[in-house]
C-alpha cells in the first residue's frame, strides 16, 4: 500500500469500508483489522511495520516465497508489452509456452492443459470436461458427479455441490442436480496423531461401491477428491485408500478427478500430489502455486485420451467452455517466472528434505493443552484443538490471533490450525512456527 492510501485507511478506520470481505467476519474484522502491507521471501510486514513469518504461504499459494525477482520482472515486462490478448480463436505465445512447460513437469500422459483463473473455476471446468467427455464417447447417460464429505472444491456451483462442508453449502440452495457424496476419511478414534498417511481406513473407499449400487455405475461420470483435504483441516488419505478409489473408478469406467489446488507444485515433495501418493487420476485441477499466488490462474490437466476423445468429433469448437481470461498474458508470464524459480531452486521436491523436521516440530505439540490431534504430510500440517463447549472454532480462532500477535501467520479453519509454509522455509523458521503455536496454546483457555 502506498503511504497516502495507508494513512487514509488508518485514519478513517475500516468500519464503514466498502470492501465486503470474503470468508471473513466483516464486522469483527473491521473493528480490529489486521492489515498486511508488504512482503518479501518468508515474511510479511503489517501496515504498522511489524514483521510476520508466513507459515501459510499466503493462503496455500505462495510456494516460492514472496515477491521473487524473476516473477516480479516477468509480470512487469508482460504488463508493459501486451496487457491482454484473447484466447478464443486467437492466441499469444506465452499461453502455448506455459501450457507446454506445465505438461513437461506433469505426470506422464497428462499432455493437455486447460487454463482457468482460480481453483473454483478449475473444479467446475474439470467436472464439465468429465461430463462432456462421456457424451463425446457416446456415454451421455453418465451425468452424476460424486464428491466426498468434508471436500472443498471452491465456491462455484459445481464445486460447491460436490463439496462436503456444510457451512459452504447450507445458504445456497440445492446446488447441481445428480450429485452424491462418499464418506470422509477422518477418524480420530483410530488414527489420531498419525505421522504421514494414517494406517486405518483404506476400506472407506468402498463407499463408492455403495453409490454405484444405488445409482448404477453407468450413470456416474466422475468422482472428485482432494488427494489431501486442505480446507477441512488437512485430512491425509489413509494408506491404500486412494488406490482403492482408483481401482473402483477404473472398474466402472468412472473418471477420477484429483483436486490438486493445494497439493500441486511441490507441497507434498513432488511436483504433483499424485506423484507422491503413487495414484494417477484421469483429470486434475490446479491453481494457487501455479503462479506463486501472484496473478490469479488455475488449470485443469487432462490425460491425452480425454483430449483425444474431444478431437474425434466433427470439425469446429470441441469444448464450449472457457473464460475471457483463460491463458491471460500476465498470468502466463507470472507462471513462467514461477516455474523458472521452482526449477532453479529445486522447490518442487524441496519439501521432501524438510518433511521430517516439519513432522517432528508439529508432533512436539502433542500433549500441549487443548491438542486432540496432530497430523501431517509433505509440508502440510494441522493441529486440532478440543472445541469449547457450544462454541465450535472459537478456541482455534483465539489461538490463531495469539500466534499472529506473536509474529507468525498460520491458517485457522474450524477447530484446526493449519500450516503450509512457503517451500523456501528454513529449519529454524519451522521451529519458530511451532514454538509460537506452543506459546499461544499455553496462553489461551
Ligand atoms: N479446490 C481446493 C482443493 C482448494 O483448496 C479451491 C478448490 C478453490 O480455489 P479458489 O482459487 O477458487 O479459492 C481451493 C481453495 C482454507 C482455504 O481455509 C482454502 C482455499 C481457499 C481459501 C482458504 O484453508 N482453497
Amino acid at each position: 500500500m502506498n503511504k497516502r492510501a495507508e494513512s487514509d485507511v488508518m485514519q478513517a478506520g475500516l468500519e464503514a469500508s466498502a470492501f465486503w470481505m470474503p470468508y471473513t467476519a466483516n464486522r469483527q474484522f473491521k473493528k480490529a483489522p489486521r492489515l498486511l502491507a508488504r512482503a518479501e521471501g518468508m515474511y510479511y510486514w503489517t501496515a504498522d511495520g511489524r514483521q510476520v513469518l508466513d507459515g501459510q504461504a499466503g493462503l496455500w499459494c505462495v510456494n516460492a516465497g514472496h515477491c521473487r525477482p524473476k516473477i516480479v520482472a516477468a509480470v512487469q515486462k508482460q504488463a508493459a508489452e501486451m496487457d491482454f490478448a484473447p484466447t478464443f480463436q486467437m492466441g499469444h505465445p506465452a499461453a502455448f509456452e506455459f501450457a507446454d512447460r506445465l505438461a513437461r513437469i506433469a505426470p506422464p500422459g497428462f499432455s493437455r492443459v486447460f487454463f482457468t483463473n482460480s481453483g473454483s473455476e478449475s473444479a467446475d471446468t474439470a467436472l464439465k470436461i468429465a461430463l462432456a467427455y462421456h457424451r463425446a464417447r457416446g456415454e451421455g447417460q453418465r451425468i452424476r458427479l460424486i464428491g466426498r464429505e468434508r471436500g472443498y472444491h471452491g465456491v462455484n456451483f459445481g464445486g460447491m455441490s460436490v463439496g462436503g462442508i456444510a457451512a459452504n453449502r447450507k445458504a445456497f440452495g440445492p446446488g447441481v442436480a445428480g450429485v452424491d457424496h462418499i464418506r470422509h476419511t477422518h477418524d480420530l478414534g483410530k488414527n489420531s496423531f498419525s505421522r504421514g498417511q494414517p494406517q486405518h481406513g483404506a476400506e472407506l473407499a468402498d463407499d463408492l461401491e455403495r453409490l454405484c449400487a444405488l445409482h448404477d455405475p453407468s450413470t456416474i461420470a466422475a468422482v472428485i477428491v482432494e488427494p489431501v483435504a486442505g480446507s477441512a483441516g488437512v485430512l491425509v488419505p489413509p494408506q491404500g485408500y486412494l488406490q482403492r478409489l482408483r481401482d473402483i473408478c477404473t472398474k466402472h469406467g468412472i473418471l477420477l478427478i484429483f483436486d490438486e489446488v493445494i497439493t500441486a507444485f511441490g507441497r507434498l515433495g513432488q511436483p504433483f500430489g499424485s506423484q507422491r501418493l503413487g495414484v494417477t487420476p484421469d483429470l486434475f485441477t490446479t491453481a494457487k502455486g501455479m503462479t506463486n499466488g501472484t496473478v490469479p490462474m488455475g488449470a485443469v490437466f487432462a490425460k491425452d485420451s480425454i483430449y483425444e476423445a474431444f478431437m474425434q468429433g466433427p470439425e469446429g469448437i470441441e469444448l464450449f467452455h472457457g473464460y475471457t481470461y483463460s491463458g491471460h498474458p500476465l498470468a502466463c508470464a507470472a507462471g513462467l517466472g514461477t516455474l523458472d524459480t521452482y526449477e532453479e531452486e529445486g522447490l518442487l521436491t524441496r519439501a521432501g528434505s524438510l518433511e521430517k523436521r516439519f513432522e517432528d516440530g508439529l508432533h512436539s505439540l502433542k500433549g500441549e493443552r487443548h491438542v486432540i490431534d496432530v497430523r501431517n504430510f509433505g509440508l502440510m500440517g494441522a493441529v486440532e484443538l478440543e472445541p469449547r463447549a457450544g462454541k465450535p472454532g472459537a478456541r482455534a480462532y483465539e489461538a490463531f490471533l495469539k500466534v499472529f500477535e506473536a509474529g507468525v501467520l498460520v491458517r485457522w479453519t474450524g477447530d484446526v490450525l493449519a500450516f503450509s509454509p512457503p517451500l523456501i522455509v528454513e529449519k529454524a523458521q519451522i521451529d519458530r512456527i511451532f514454538d509460537t503455536v506452543r506459546g499461544a496454546l499455553a496462553a489461551i483457555s
